[in-house]
């Protein structure tokens, strides 16, 4: 199975609702997809990165910039996902490029065999229970409207965004109109400052099953010490970029749960082995998300049906993120979504709806 090469592909999506965190509001996804075209089948992977660096380091000019320049020259002529892998490991960092290269490689390699990513992986759930993201928001009463109207679509778990400032009057709220049962967490993206450890214990008694991250991207030493004095479980994303980082924030007591996002963390082979250690060593593992296509959401559905994924994750149906998905949309199903069954992540997209919002594509011959 011979790689004849890869095509960026970059589209333009506008999202169903503008979606605010601490570190800013999104209104399109700029979407960088990877397709590797081999003899015998062609893959697909989508890349995370955002349009401007505001989450991690990475942007979407600069993953297709280290693509073209970098990852793809060095990728092995055959497809084996753990040999694109070892080949792009010299290059340091640019992890979701790294993983959007990878999971097309794998997704090719997977289709040619016939096997499906969940099977491939070691799924053992056909359907995910799912939670839903939910954006900071302009009052409260706006914020109500939003989380009433996604509980009525089923999700199972909401997650608030939070930042100085909305973070108890906007948990508080939910609790009281949604009562006790619903499964409520909070995600900070790293908008605290271990100083704020009395305000952040003030969402103790709201029995939150956790909060996401709430201090700087780059320190598990100062959350070891949050989780001292709060008693709500913490939960890193940002931090975690790699096995190895899982290893330190559990043996540091950094967190009780990790969000694994596969772009995050170089692709779903190391997702896979974040997803190994925790479950040896007892933490609950979600899925988090990135406002995926359903590219993206595909593979995400594999990884999730994986045993250590014990609580709902990010991800939500198509028409949580856009009008018109690429791909058939993800429906949710009494608060599930089906995990693709088909060969590799088990879609692909709709050559229409793909040509009608592309906005640049790009072949590199190998
Ligand atoms: O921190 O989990 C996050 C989206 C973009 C960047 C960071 C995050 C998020 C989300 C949305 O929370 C998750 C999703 O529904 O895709
Ligand atoms: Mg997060």
């Amino acid at each position: 199975m011979k790689i004849e090469g890869v095509e960026l592909r970059r589209v333009a999506l506008p999202l169903a609702l503008p979606f605010r965190t601490s570190f800013g509001t999104e209104t399109a996804r700029d979407v960088l997809l990877v397709r590797v075209v081999t003899s015998d089948a062609e893959g697909w992977g989508e890349c995370v990165a955002m349009a401007d660096p505001l989450y991690s380091p990475e942007y979407v000019e600069g993953a297709a910039d280290v693509l073209r320049r970098f990852l793809v020259p060095a990728l092995p002529r055959i497809a084996d996902a753990h040999a694109a892998e070892r080949a792009m490991l010299p290059f340091k960092g640019h992890r979701m490029a790294k993983a959007a290269l990878e999971t097309a490689v794998l997704d090719a390699e997977l289709r040619a065999a016939g096997t499906s990513l969940a099977a491939y992986l070691g799924a053992s759930a056909s359907r995910v229970p799912c939670g839903v993201s939910v954006g900071i928001m302009d009052s409260v009463p706006a914020l109500l409207d939003v989380v009433a109207g996604y509980v009525a679509e089923g999700y199972v778990r909401v997650k608030l965004k939070i930042e100085p400032g909305w973070e108890v009057a906007p948990v508080r709220a939910v609790r009281e109109r949604f009562g006790d049962d619903l499964l409520l967490q909070v995600d900070a993206n790293a908008a605290f400052t271990l100083a704020d450890a009395p305000l952040l214990a003030r969402l103790d008694p709201f029995d939150l099953l956790l909060i996401e991250q709430p201090l700087a991207e780059d320190d598990l030493v100062q959350h070891a010490a949050l989780a001292r004095r709060l008693r709500t479980p913490l939960c890193l994303d940002e931090a975690i970029e790699s096995a190895a980082h899982a290893a330190a924030a559990i043996s540091l007591g950094s967190c009780a749960v990790v969000n694994v996002k596969p772009g995050r963390v170089g692709g779903y082979l190391e997702a896979r082995r974040i997803h190994d250690l925790c479950r040896a060593h007892g933490l609950p593992v979600w899925c988090g998300g990135m406002l995926e296509t359903g590219i993206g959401r595909a593979a995400n559905l594999a990884l999730s049906a994986l045993p250590g994924f014990t609580l709902p994750g990010d991800t939500s149906a198509s028409s949580r993120y856009f009008t018109e998905d690429i791909t058939e949309p993800f429906v949710l199903d009494d608060g599930h979504l089906t995990v693709p069954t088909g060969p590799g992540i088990g879609v692909a997209p709709r050559p229409d709806r793909l040509a009608d919002v592309t906005t640049d594509s790009e072949w590199i011959p190998l």
